[in-house]
């Protein structure tokens, strides 16, 4: 089944655009809870509202040996209907791109994942030829320091465009096998509109709601497509630590379902 087909399944089958981030972080986790069973708790309670599960391999590779087998039982806990993300944003030259892309869809089975496409074509290539993944090109990132690359005006294609129109262009180019996405930041509407107006059928996954202050109402209106799909609107803290006592896994579904529902409502209104 090719990424998008997979990914429009598991919107229909949850009626939700709602991407959970799985970025467990000790520190703001109940005490006494590993990061497996937290997790597995959080799937658990949300595997019914949510299209997708992102997981950030930074809070992983961060907790070494134990990160890593947590990172790999998390994937394997979440259910075929939904969409698995492994956020793991690599880029390198394409030998190493080859062997980032075996780890990330053969060992860990991920439907789909996260490059940084700064090192250019050869250095994503690996990743397209998995046919049936989903390959997320950032593309304008939703952090503060965007801007000091992503903005800046360059020559391109016989005309002056900012970098990540440029990356956008890029994109769409090398989409051949249909399996590229955009990372798009929830916290830069004007350019997340003018992205899906340039580009109506690429899936968009969009970060940067909730705890980055994106405006959910705009990401909805700006990020969908036609049929108000195609889209990823990813929350992770927000979630994941709706509460830090042992009702965590409640609160975390209490928390999706409000925000699924919310998603739900600007989405009516952008049809
Ligand atoms: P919250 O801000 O807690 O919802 O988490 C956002 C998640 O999305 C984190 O895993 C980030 O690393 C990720 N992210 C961004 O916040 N901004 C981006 O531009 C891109 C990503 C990403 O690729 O997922």
């Amino acid at each position: 089944m090719s990424f998008i087909a997979k990914l429009t399944n598991a919107i229909h089958h949850n009626n939700s655009l709602l991407c959970i981030g799985l970025d467990p972080d000790p520190d703001k986790m109940p005490a006494g809870v590993s990061v497996l069973d937290f997790n597995w708790a959080i799937i658990d309670a949300t595997a019914d509202l949510a299209c997708a599960y992102k997981l950030n391999f930074a809070f992983y590779e961060a907790l070494g040996e134990e990160g890593l087998s947590s990172l790999k039982r998390t994937r394997e806990h979440i259910p075929g209907n939904v969409v698995a993300i492994g956020d793991a944003k690599r880029g390198d030259i394409g030998n190493t791109a080859k062997a980032y892309a075996r780890a990330i869809f053969d060992y860990f089975g991920f439907d789909a994942t996260t490059v940084n496409p700064y090192l250019g074509f050869d250095s994503v290539e690996p990743f397209l030829q998995y046919q049936d993944r989903g390959v997320f090109i950032l593309c304008r990132t939703s952090n503060a320091g965007a801007i000091d690359f992503q903005s800046l005006s360059v020559e391109a294609d016989g005309g002056r465009r900012p970098l990540f129109e440029v990356v956008a262009r890029k994109a769409a180019q090398w989409n051949t096998n249909g399996n590229i996405g955009l990372v798009v930041g929830a916290t830069y509407p004007d350019e997340l509109k003018a992205i899906r107006e340039n580009y109506p059928d690429i899936p968009l996954l969009i970060p940067g709601i909730g705890a980055q202050g994106g405006d959910l109402a705009l990401t909805v209106r700006y990020g969908v497509d036609r049929r108000a799909e195609r889209t990823l609107i990813n929350s992770s803290r927000l979630i994941l630590y709706a509460s830090r006592e042992k009702d965590f896994a409640v609160a975390a579904r209490k928390a999706t379902s409000e925000l699924r529902d919310q998603i739900n409502t600007h989405r009516a209104s952008a049809l």
